[in-house]
C-alpha cells in the first residue's frame, strides 16, 4: 500500500450539485442506482480536461449512463478501485447502477446489516463501499435517497433530511423518500431499515421552531432511551447558549446499533450510535455508561455545526471537526458535572495514552502530512491532542475573544470544507492577533517537555522561574501557575519591571512561554512561595520541577486549582511507588513512606473537597501512567509495587474507609445525576480499597451489595471488587448469578465479560480462552471484541506481558481472524504490540515477534499493514 501526501492535495475537477439514490434492499443483495447532476469544476481547474475518475469498492457494476445514454464497455475503464470515464462534457447527468451485499459486510463500512436491521457506516471512506462516486469530503451535494425494501421486515426506512414521500409498493414492499435541503460530503450520508421502536420528544429552538426528536431502537430497548433523549435536549440548549449554535431541520434522528466500529457517526439529522453509547436504565448501565451516552450524544450533535455545516477539504484536517468538537463536547461535560474531574480525566487520557502514542510508531502531528489508510488516524492525537490545542486558544484568547473567534468560523465557513488553517485565521483576525507560532503544535508530533527551576533571594525578596522547553524551534506553550505562600495562600505577585508586558508573557495567571528559556522575576515576595505550575493542565506538555514530598504534602492540601491539588497526590504516590519498586528490586523490605498515608488521611477527613473530587484523590497512578513516565517499562515490576503501597494504605486506611462506605451507603432511589453519581463513586473506591486487606469482613460488604443493590452501577462496583481482590469463592458465584440473570442483555454480558477480562485474577490465558468460546462471545461484534480482547491487552497487563509471551501470542492470533474479517478492528488492536520498543528486553523482543508473524500473513488489510509495518520500521 501507498502512501497519500497532503502536499499533493488538488480541488476536485467535478463538482455533484445533486445526488440522487435509490436502494432496493433485499435478504441477499442490495441494488443501487444513483444519478448524479454534475459539472465540471471550471472555478478551480479552468483549462483542464480531466477525465471523471469515481471511485467504487467491492461493487457489481451493472450500467452507467450518460444523460440517458448508456455508456458501452469501451467509453469506460474498471481498474482495482477505480471507475474512469474518458470524455465528459461540462455538465452532465451521469447513472449508475450496481450491486452490493450487506449480509456479507463483516467490515461494517458502507451498507451492512447489524441484527436483523440495515445501517450505514461512510466516513471516512465506506460510501465508496455503496456506489461509484467522488467519495472525498471537499465533494458536497444535496442528497435525495429513495428507500424500499419489505415492509413486514422493514417498517421504518430512514435516511438524511426530511421524509418527502412514502409509498406501499407490490409484494409486499414499500419505499420511503428523503430530502437533506442541507449540502453535504458523502461521508455524512445514513441509511437504516429495520423494524424499530421509537422514542419521540421535541426541542423548540431558541428561534421558536419546534424540532421533532426520535430515537429509534430495537423494540426490546425502548425502555432505555429517556436518558439519551434528555441528553439531546440539554446538548441542543447547551450549544445555543454557549456557541449561538441553532439546529437546521425540522427532525434529528439516532438509531441505535448493535455492530458498530466506533462510539457514533454524526451523519446529517440521522446519528447512527453503537448501542453501548446510547442505550440506559439503571437496572443495566453504569454511572459510568451514563456519563459516556451524555458525552457522546453532545458530540455527535455538536458535529451539526463543527463538521458537518462546516466540514473538512480533506482528511489531513480531520482534527478541525474532530479537535473541536472534542473541546467542545469536553466543555459540555464541564458545565453538567464537575469541571475539575472532567479536566482529570481528559489530562489523564493525554498522559497514558496520547503521550505513548505521541512517542511510538504511530507519532502523527494533528494535521498529518501523509497517511495509507486514513481509518488509522481517528486517534487519540486528532482526537485528544487537537481538543487541548483549541483549549489552549481558549486560554490564549479567553472566553470572549474565543467565542468571537467560533462566531466568525462559522458565519465565514457555512457550508464549505475548510482547513485547520481557516480556523486558526478565524480566531486570529476575529481577536486581531497573530497565532502563527502557536501554529506549530498542528505540525510536529512528539510532547515537548518544560524543565522548571525555581530561585528565592530572600535579600532581595524576588523569587525566580526559569522555563526551558526541549524543542529546539520553541512552542508557545501557556502555562497556568500561581505562588502559594506558607499560610496556603496565593500570592498576588508582581513582575519585575523589566517583564511587564513583554510580549504579555504573564496575564492572569497565564504564563506564555515562547523562547527555547524564559525568566520570570516575582518582585517583593516576602517568603519562599511553592509555585503550582501547570494548573487546570494548561497545556499537553510534561513538565518538571523537583518537588520535595513535603511541598507535595502542601499542595495537595492548599492549592486553590483543583486539579494541581490531585496531581500533586499523583506525583507523590509515584514517588513512593518508585522507591517501593526500587527496594524490591534491590531485595530489601519495601517499605512505603508514612507521608504517603498522612496524606490520604487528611484527604478523607476533609470536608470542603466534593465527592467525585475525592474519589478521583484516593485513587493511585494507574500501571500504565506509572509506565508512561518511565523510560524502560516493565509491567511486572510496576505492577508488583503499585500492587503493594495498594495494600498498605488499603489496611493502614481501612477503618476510616470502612466508616466512608457505610456513612455513604445509603437507601436512595437512583438517579443518574452528578451529586448521586459522585456519591455511589466514593463509596465503592472505598469499598475495592476495603478488599485489599486481609479481612474477611469486607468481602461481606461487597456480596451485600452485590445482592441487594437495585442499580447496575453498585452491582458492578460489587462484583469487580471481588474479581479483583483474592476471594475467589464469592467472586465465582457472584459471576456465575450476574450471567444468569443478565444472558438475555447483551450490554450487560459486554460488561460481564470486561470485568473478567480485564483483571488480574480471571485475565488469565486460561479464561480468555474460555470466554472467547463462551455463547455470549461473537468476534464479528467489535464491543464483544473489545470487552474480552481489547480488555485483556489494555487491562489485564500482568497477563498480556505474562513472561512466556502467551499473551502476545494470544493478540497477534486474534488480529490475523480479524485482518480479513474487520480490519478496522484488527488495526486497532495492534496498538499494545506497536510500543514495543519501549518494553525491558525479553518481552519486547517477544512482541516483535508477533508483529513479525502477523506482517508475514498473506492478504494484509491496508490497516493492519499500516499499523503493523510501521511498528517494526
Ligand atoms: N466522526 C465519527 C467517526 C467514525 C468513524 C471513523 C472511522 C470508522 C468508523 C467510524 N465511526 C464513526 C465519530 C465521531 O468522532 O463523532
Ligand atoms: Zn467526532
Amino acid at each position: 500500500p501507498e502512501s497519500i501526501y497532503l502536499k499533493d492535495y488538488q480541488a476536485p475537477h467535478f463538482v455533484i450539485e445533486e445526488t440522487h439514490l435509490r436502494f432496493d434492499l433485499f435478504e441477499d443483495y442490495a441494488q443501487v442506482d444513483s444519478r448524479l447532476v454534475m459539472r465540471r469544476n471550471r472555478e478551480q481547474h479552468e483549462n483542464v480536461e480531466a477525465p471523471l475518475v469515481l471511485v467504487g469498492k467491492q461493487l457489481e457494476l451493472l450500467a452507467i449512463a450518460i444523460d440517458g445514454v448508456r455508456l458501452s464497455d469501451d467509453e469506460y475503464l474498471l481498474e482495482d478501485e477505480l471507475l474512469t470515464i474518458h470524455k465528459v462534457s461540462d455538465s452532465f447527468e451521469l447513472e449508475i447502477s450496481n450491486r452490493i451485499e450487506p449480509q456479507n459486510n463483516t467490515a461494517l463500512e458502507g451498507l451492512y446489516k447489524s441484527g436483523g436491521m440495515f445501517c450505514t457506516q461512510c466516513e471516512a471512506e465506506g460510501f465508496r463501499r455503496i456506489t461509484y462516486y467522488l467519495d472525498r469530503p471537499d465533494v458536497m451535494s444535496i442528497f435525495t435517497t429513495e428507500v424500499i425494501a419489505d415492509k413486514a421486515k422493514y417498517p421504518i426506512l430512514l435516511s438524511n433530511g426530511n421524509a418527502i414521500a412514502q409509498g406501499d409498493l407490490e409484494n409486499g414492499r414499500h419505499s420511503v423518500s428523503w430530502h437533506d435541503p442541507h449540502r453535504k460530503p458523502c461521508y455524512l450520508f445514513a441509511l437504516v431499515a429495520g423494524d424499530l421502536m421509537v422514542k419521540e420528544g421535541s426541542f423548540m429552538t431558541m428561534n421558536g421552531r419546534k424540532v421533532e426528536l426520535k430515537i429509534f431502537v430495537e423494540p426490546q430497548n425502548i425502555d432505555k432511551t429517556e436518558y439519551a433523549m434528555d441528553a439531546l435536549k440539554r446538548s441542543m440548549k447547551w450549544d445555543e447558549d454557549k456557541y449561538g449554535r441553532e439546529y437546521d431541520l425540522d427532525i434529528f434522528m439516532i438509531v441505535a446499533v448493535d455492530d458498530f466500529n466506533m462510539g457514533a457517526m454524526e451523519n446529517k439529522g440521522l446519528n447512527i450510535f453503537n448501542s453501548s453509547c446510547v442505550l440506559a436504565n439503571p437496572q443495566t448501565a453504569t454511572d459510568a455508561s451514563y456519563l459516556r451516552i451524555e458525552a457522546i450524544v453532545a458530540h455527535e450533535y455538536f458535529h451539526n455545526w463543527s463538521g458537518n455545516r462546516v466540514t473538512c477539504r480533506d482528511w489531513f484536517q480531520l482534527s478541525l471537526k474532530e479537535g473541536f468538537t472534542v473541546y467542545r463536547d469536553s466543555q459540555f461535560t464541564a458545565d453538567m458535572n464537575s469541571a475539575a474531574v472532567k479536566r482529570i480525566e481528559d489530562a489523564s487520557i493525554m498522559r497514558t495514552v496520547q503521550f505513548a502514542e505521541d512517542a511510538g510508531p504511530m507519532a502523527h502531528p494533528v494535521q498529518p502530512d501523509s497517511f495509507m489508510e486514513i481509518a488509522n488516524f481517528y486517534t487519540v492525537t486528532i482526537y485528544e491532542k487537537g481538543s487541548e490545542i483549541v483549549g489552549m486558544i481558549h486560554k490564549l484568547l479567553g472566553a470572549k475573544g474565543f467565542r468571537k473567534g467560533s462566531d466568525l468560523y462559522f458565519e465565514r465557513h457555512d457550508g464549505q470544507a475548510v482547513t485547520i488553517n481557516e480556523f486558526v485565521s478565524a480566531m486570529e483576525d476575529a481577536n486581531g492577533t497573530s497565532l502563527t507560532q502557536f501554529k506549530r503544535w498542528y505540525k510536529s508530533a512528539g510532547t515537548p517537555v518544560v524543565n522548571v527551576e525555581s530561585y528565592y533571594d530572600s535579600a532581595a525578596k524576588t523569587y525566580t522561574l526559569t522555563f526551558n522547553q526541549s524543542c529546539d524551534e520553541p512552542f508557545l506553550i501557556p502555562i497556568e501557575l500561581g505562588l502559594i505562600g506558607r499560610n496556603g495562600q496565593d500570592i498576588n505577585a508582581e513582575l519585575a519591571a523589566g517583564l511587564i508586558n513583554k510580549r504579555d508573557a504573564y496575564k492572569k495567571g497565564i504564563f506564555q512561554l515562547t523562547e527555547k528559556e524564559q525568566v520570570l522575576v516575582f518582585t517583593d515576595v516576602k517568603e519562599e512561595p511553592v509555585p503550582s505550575l501547570l494548573r487546570d493542565f494548561s497545556a499537553p506538555i510534561k513538565l518538571n520541577y523537583d518537588y520535595s514530598r513535603d511541598q507535595l504534602m502542601f499542595l495537595m492540601q492548599h492549592d486553590s486549582d483543583g486539579f494541581n491539588r490531585w496531581d500533586a497526590g499523583q506525583n507523590l504516590a509515584l514517588d513512593v511507588i518508585y522507591e517501593v519498586m526500587q527496594q524490591f528490586s534491590d531485595g530489601t523490605q519495601p517499605k512505603v513512606d508514612g507521608r504517603l498515608i498522612t496524606a490520604y488521611f487528611s484527604v478523607l477527613k476533609r470536608d470542603d473537597i466534593d465527592h467525585a473530587m475525592l474519589a478521583k484523590m484516593l485513587l493511585l497512578p494507574s500501571v500504565s501512567y506509572i509506565g508512561e513516565t518511565q523510560d524502560v517499562i516493565d509491567i511486572l515490576a510496576i505492577n508488583q509495587a503499585r500492587s503493594y503501597v495498594q495494600s498498605v494504605l488499603a489496611e493502614a486506611l481501612a477503618e476510616k474507609l470502612a466508616e466512608l462506605y457505610k456513612k455513604l451507603n445509603v437507601q436512595q432511589s437512583y438517579l443518574p445525576e452528578p451529586e448521586q453519581m459522585a456519591q455511589r463513586g466514593l463509596k465503592n473506591a472505598a469499598l475495592s480499597y476495603l478488599l485489599k486487606t486481609d479481612h474477611k469482613k469486607y468481602c461481606d460488604l461487597a456480596v451485600t451489595q452485590f445482592e441487594n443493590s437495585d442499580n447496575m452501577t453498585d452491582s458492578m462496583a460489587a462484583l469487580a471488587s471481588m474479581v479483583n481482590s483474592g476471594y475467589k469463592a464469592q467472586a465465582e458465584s457472584a459471576l456465575e448469578s450476574f450471567y444468569d440473570k443478565w444472558q438475555a442483555e447483551p450490554l450487560v454480558v459486554n460488561q460481564w465479560l470486561a470485568v473478567q477480562a480485564g483483571s488480574a485474577e480471571y485475565g488469565t490465558i486460561e479464561n480468555i480462552n474460555k470466554l472467547l468460546e463462551h455463547e455470549a462471545f461473537d468476534i464479528k461484534n467489535p464491543n464483544k471484541v473489545r470487552s474480552v480482547i481489547g480488555a485483556f491487552a489494555g487491562q489485564s497487563l500482568i497477563n498480556f506481558h505474562a513472561l512466556d509471551g502467551s499473551g502476545y501470542q494470544l493478540l497477534a492470533d486474534k488480529i490475523i481472524l480479524l485482518n480479513q474479517l474487520n480490519p478496522q478492528i484488527a488495526s486497532r488492536l495492534v496498538s499494545p504490540l506497536s510500543k514495543w520498543r519501549r518494553y525491558v528486553d525479553s518481552q519486547a523482543q517477544q512482541m516483535k515477534q508477533q508483529l513479525q508473524r502477523i506482517m508475514a500473513q498473506n492478504n494484509l488489510s491496508k490497516d493492519v499493514y499500516e499499523v503493523v509495518s510501521k511498528s517494526l520500521i
